[in-house]
């Protein structure tokens, strides 16, 4: 069947592997939801991306459905994140975030460390208006890269990983 939707790509689908929620009725923000355990303490914690401040926000679980009060921001660097992946990007066992910058022409990397602490935003350029990213080893070398559907452009971006 043919793939009507302008900006969606069979391959990118074939290999995306997201978890994320959208709540675009919840604010006037656009913000979207992860979770992950990014502490490592085993309780899954969230991250929401805040496209109107720029940065992410990550929330600690404290178990039996309860979360820490303290809530950890971290800046992406980029305009208008909306939608974010967390995955570990240079293989120290530490998830890392992924944001798509909807409002610019690039994605950020957040590198995560220990306790669930993130780096600033690192950005990297791909089509305009990036709206979703996702992750997948798409040229077999065993290092995760990052696919953008990017929302303005009508295309997609292909980062791959250059990690050796
Ligand atoms: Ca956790
Ligand atoms: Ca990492």
């Amino acid at each position: 069947m043919r793939n009507t939707h302008p900006h969606s790509l069979t391959f990118a689908h074939q290999f995306c592997s997201i978890e994320i929620n959208i709540n675009s009725a919840i604010c006037d923000e656009a913000i979207l939801f992860i979770d992950a355990d990014f502490n490592g303490d085993q309780k899954l914690d969230l991250a929401v991306a805040n496209s109107g401040t720029n940065n992410v926000t990550t929330i600690f679980s404290q178990g039996a459905g309860s979360f820490s009060a303290t809530l950890q921001t971290t800046p992406t660097g980029g305009m208008g994140p909306n939608s974010l992946i967390s995955v570990d990007l240079n293989g120290d066992g530490f998830l890392d975030l992924v944001t798509a910058n909807q409002l610019g022409t690039n994605v950020s990397v957040m590198l995560g460390a220990t306790g669930g602490k993130f780096g600033n935003g690192t950005v990297y350029s791909v089509g305009n208006g990036p709206f979703y990213v996702a992750s997948s080893d798409l040229n077999g070398d065993l290092q995760p890269d990052l696919i953008s559907s990017n929302g303005g452009a009508g295309n997609v971006s292909v980062l791959l990983s250059q990690c050796n």
